[in-house]
């Protein structure tokens, strides 16, 4: 299978950890160190090839969450090529997202008015973002290209990002929940509602009245979004905490894993329960209630009361502590994942129309619950009725069989575990190739690890993730590639490549710059053929044009404290001619793509003179496209 060292209960590399501790101690060393392994052989080239010459395009666009790093990370596949970074709810010292006007109002346009309030004492926008599910919207059971929706744990946050543009587009901050995690874009009709539900439990309303006793005044919160507007549709209130979602293939039920239904805030106190559970949400008599005023608004959102022994919402008990969420392909089956059970459990949806009306109890609808190895966390699919968990302590995927694994749990004895292969190291999230569409292709699988340990070379102590790249096309599983990312992709979405159409350049009426030409006109300026400075007290607006190599004004002045506004357009017609605005000394670079406007507001507060020169390198001249700002000293009175 590999000869690649297995990984022990402790979640340590046996290798790793007895491999220092004898090198260590035989030579002396501290720190110990690994000894390398080589490719040795050609056993990866059977089967399909992961190999993408140069030239050659990838099959498919992995989508991959930044974690802590905020952003969106655009991958091809099967190369694991990194293509572009989409910056979210991070800062970007490349793009200017965070700074330039038109990312600044999408950063704050969506934030409630507490937060506008708190961050106009941090600089005005949340400069980090803790991104865990990209996931891309839906129409009829598959991708449309439309949208990619992603939340932020850290600050509560759930983004759309353009496809069209590969930019972010909307940020929503989601009210009354806590740590924004599992997210799910609705799957038929389409999407419609984006699912997203707060992990941590916090009062209900959050606003410092109820500060003890958690088990008692302490919620969590599964939120519906309207994916076209970005406004939250309804709320509901649950008993326990929740943790990853999904929804069905059919648009009536969502669900959200639990792994505290203690309410416990330490973790011996979160895990005391054999058992946790899924929430099931009935979509449409949640939507009746909303119609009928059968919920309190708070935080101006209509929040239903979902907690144990309501009609809108079903608890099943699942074997303990659950995380992963996911629903098969098949439409049928949804599959959780017992992280601290070697077992998933597997729900039949078609099950979820009795259990509402109280005619089954809530274990009649798991179906099947394999015991497959130690620390289930996800499960990807392949369209051909088999299933891959990654088990984060042994540090495998294991490939299974949902049939086989339902005729077991009917008492026929079969073995539903099909092959389990040694992944590098401590698996989280996995993904295959359009798997959570109704066109699962079964191609490829990535194993997103948590650990590289000694897979790659040392970089002292803050070492990548291991994004590995698994061959399921036949009856085998086959590690061919190695891809280490860091901090920290937690999840991936694999969507095949005629789904995106993305443009080549931008569209001079695109909304994203509707206020700076609204401004323009106000000011009598053609944003396209702009060289001017207009003055309003001391508020100054500097209107250019970039064409390769100039800007249009080669310099412009203005007095020391004015309020200075830059404006730059870029008319270049042809693919690939980015340029950028980066100001000297005043922390501000912005890229301006191909017929694109890009704006920044600053003070004027140093006297002298401040190059302002093109960071993208964009001609022969590139060195050349540049300019300055004078400013003049403000007259001692
Ligand atoms: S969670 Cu990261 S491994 Cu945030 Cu998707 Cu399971
Ligand atoms: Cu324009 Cu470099």
């Amino acid at each position: 299978m590999s000869d690649q060292p297995k990984a022990d209960k402790t979640g340590l590399s046996r290798r790793g950890f007895l491999g220092t501790a004898a090198l260590s101690g035989a030579a002396g060393l501290v720190g110990g160190t690994h000894l390398p392994v080589y490719a040795k052989d050609d056993k990866h080239k059977k089967g399909q090839s992961a190999e993408v010459g140069p030239g050659e395009l990838d099959e498919y666009y992995a989508f991959a969450s930044g974690g802590q790093s905020g952003e969106i990370r655009v991958l091809g596949l099967p190369s694991m090529r990194e293509l572009v970074r989409i910056p979210v709810f991070n800062m970007c010292s490349a793009t200017g997202w965070g700074h330039t006007n038109e990312s600044r109002k999408i950063l704050t346009e969506g934030m409630l008015p507490a937060t506008r309030e708190y961050l106009n004492t941090i600089g005005g926008v949340y400069p980090n973002g803790d991104a865990h599910h990209p996931h891309m919207s839906f129409t009829d059971q598959t991708y449309d290209g439309r949208y990619i929706f992603i939340n932020d744990k850290a600050n509560n946050r759930v983004a759309r990002i353009r496809c069209d543009v590969m930019k972010t587009d909307k940020i929503t901050e989601i009210p009354n929940a806590s740590g924004i995690h599992g997210l799910r874009p609705q799957r038929y009709p389409r999407t419609g509602y984006v699912f997203a539900n707060g992990e941590h439990i916090v009062p209900l309303p959050n606003d410092g009245t109820l500060l003890d006793d958690p088990k008692k005044n302490f919620w969590a919160i599964y939120t519906a979004l309207d994916g076209d507007t970005m406004k939250v549709a309804w709320q509901v209130q649950v008993d326990g905490n929740l943790d990853n979602n999904d929804t069905d293939y059919q648009g009536k039920y969502t669900f959200s894993t639990c792994y505290n239904s203690e309410k416990g805030l330490t973790v011996q106190d979160a895990t005391a329960n054999e058992q946790d559970w899924v929430v099931v949400f009935n979509i449409a008599r949640i939507e009746e209630a909303v119609k009928n005023g059968d919920f309190k608004e708070m935080n101006g959102v209509p929040v239903i009361d979902g907690r144990h022994g309501s009609k809108y919402t079903r608890y099943i008990p699942i074997p303990n502590s659950p995380h992963g969420c996911n629903a098969a392909p098949d439409g049928i089956h949804v599959v959780l994942n017992g992280k601290l059970s070697p077992t998933v459990s597997v729900l039949d949806v078609r099950t979820l129309d009795d259990l509402f009306d109280d005619k089954i109890k809530p274990r009649d609808c798991i179906v099947a619950e394999p015991q497959l190895g130690l620390g289930p966390l996800h499960t990807a699919f392949d369209g051909r009725g088999n299933a891959y968990t990654t088990l984060f302590i042994d540090s495998q995927v294991v490939k299974w069989n949902i049939d086989k694994a339902k005729r077991a749990y009917k008492g026929e004895d079969v073995d539903p575990i099909i092959q389990k292969l040694d992944v590098h190291y401590q698996p989280g999230h996995n993904h295959t190739t359009m798997g959570e569409t109704k066109e699962a292709d079964g191609k490829w699988l990535v194993s997103l690890n948590k650990f590289s340990k000694d897979r790659f070379l040392n970089v002292g102590p803050l070492k990548p993730e291991n994004d590995q790249l698994i061959d399921i096309s036949g009856d085998e599983m086959k590690l061919v590639h190695d891809g280490p990312s860091f901090a920290e992709p937690h999840d991936m979405c694999l969507v095949h490549a005629s789904k995106v159409h993305p443009s080549r350049v931008w569209k001079r009426n695109d909304p994203m710059w509707e206020d700076v030409r609204k401004m323009a006109e106000k000011d009598g300026v053609t944003l396209e053929s702009a060289s001017n400075v207009i003055r309003e007290g001391n508020k100054v607006r500097v209107y250019m044009f970039a064409i390769a190599p100039v800007f249009s004004l080669p310099s412009f002045e203005v007095n020391q404290g004015d309020e200075v506004t830059v404006v730059v357009t870029n008319v270049e017609v042809i693919e690939d001619l980015t340029h950028g605005f980066t100001l000297e000394g005043h922390g501000i670079a912005m890229e301006i793509g191909p017929q694109a406007t890009s704006s920044v507001t600053f003070v004027a507060q140093k006297p002298g003179v401040h190059w302002y020169y093109c960071q993208w390198f964009c001609h022969a001249l590139h060195m050349e496209m540049s300019g300055q700002m004078l400013v003049h000293p403000k007259k001692s009175t």
